[in-house]
């Protein structure tokens, strides 16, 4: 890895450190699978275990910045100028049925900015990151989106509707509108590594409605040091973790927002 800025160090030392204990806990899972009681408490419980690594390595170091985190909520509310955004487990449900497609995610903002991100798949020890002016990496190696023009050629992921979703059949309706018009539609379960994989153009382009911060926000930086474009679209100012997400190679995003239902991206 070519980056060394204090902040991508430390992300990824924490990141290191608290995979040794989810790798260990994803290797349980198998036998909980089995059992009456299921995994789910335990999945909880391997968010929460992670998490707490995470935090108190990054705290460590800076025990005055803010924190943005899935399980444990917003910490040090009153510094808004330098503050990490935490997802200990992205893809929890990939995690729990024993799918191996799951990543930590942690973004650092400096005002309201992110500067640098990390999303980190322990199982297959891919490593994503980038700093801001410095470029994207997986793990050795420079990445960049895909140089796909031809929109009906692309590979697009998404995600999406939760269970708990009012708009299930507007997500539909955009999984069918965009699945006519391009090469194919995946889904596969964690917004943080569908990012990373269009930054390293595996994927074309990616889009998802309800998403939160935590899930993206490393995301961000990765794809835009790669060359491409993300954009935030129909945002509630009343909500702003809540994101609806428009990441692509920058060829195709126009092509791929028109066949979103969004009614603020041109
Ligand atoms: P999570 O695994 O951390 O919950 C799956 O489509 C993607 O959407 C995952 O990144 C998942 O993050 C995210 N997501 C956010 N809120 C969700 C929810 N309530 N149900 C399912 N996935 C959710
Ligand atoms: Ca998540």
């Amino acid at each position: 890895m070519r980056l060394n800025s204090p902040q991508i160090n430390l992300i990824t030392r924490a990141c290191m450190k608290a995979s040794r204990s989810l790798i260990r806990d994803f290797g349980e899972i198998e036998n909980l699978q089995v059992s009456t009681k299921g995994p789910g408490d335990f999945v909880s419980s391997a968010d929460k275990r992670t998490e707490k690594i995470l935090i108190d390595e990054l705290q460590k170091a800076h025990p005055d910045y803010g924190i943005v985190s899935e399980e444990a909520g917003i910490i040090n509310k009153s510094n808004k100028v330098n503050r990490w955004i935490i997802d200990p487990i992205d893809g929890t449900m990939n995690f729990l049925n024993g799918i191996p497609q799951f990543a930590i995610s942690i973004g650092y903002e400096e005002n309201n900015e992110i500067k640098c991100g990390v999303i980190f798949n322990p199982i297959m020890n891919e490593m994503f990151c980038a700093e801001k002016g410095n470029g994207a990496y997986l793990n050795n190696s420079r990445i960049r989106v895909s140089n796909k023009k031809n929109f009906g050629d692309a590979l697009i992921v998404t995600g999406g509707p939760k269970g708990i979703s009012k708009i299930k059949d507007k997500i539909f309706s955009e999984y069918v509108n965009v699945s006519k018009n391009v090469s194919n539609v995946r889904k596969l379960g964690s917004a943080a590594l569908d990012m990373a994989y269009v930054a390293c153009g595996r994927f074309d382009g990616y889009w998802q409605r309800e998403l939160n911060y935590w899930d993206v926000a490393a995301g961000i930086i990765i794809i835009k040091e790669a060359g491409g474009f993300v954009d935030f679209f129909e945002e509630d100012t009343k909500y702003p973790l809540k994101k609806n997400v428009l990441a692509t190679n920058s060829n195709i995003h126009k092509e791929l927002g028109d066949l979103i239902n969004k009614k603020d991206i041109e």
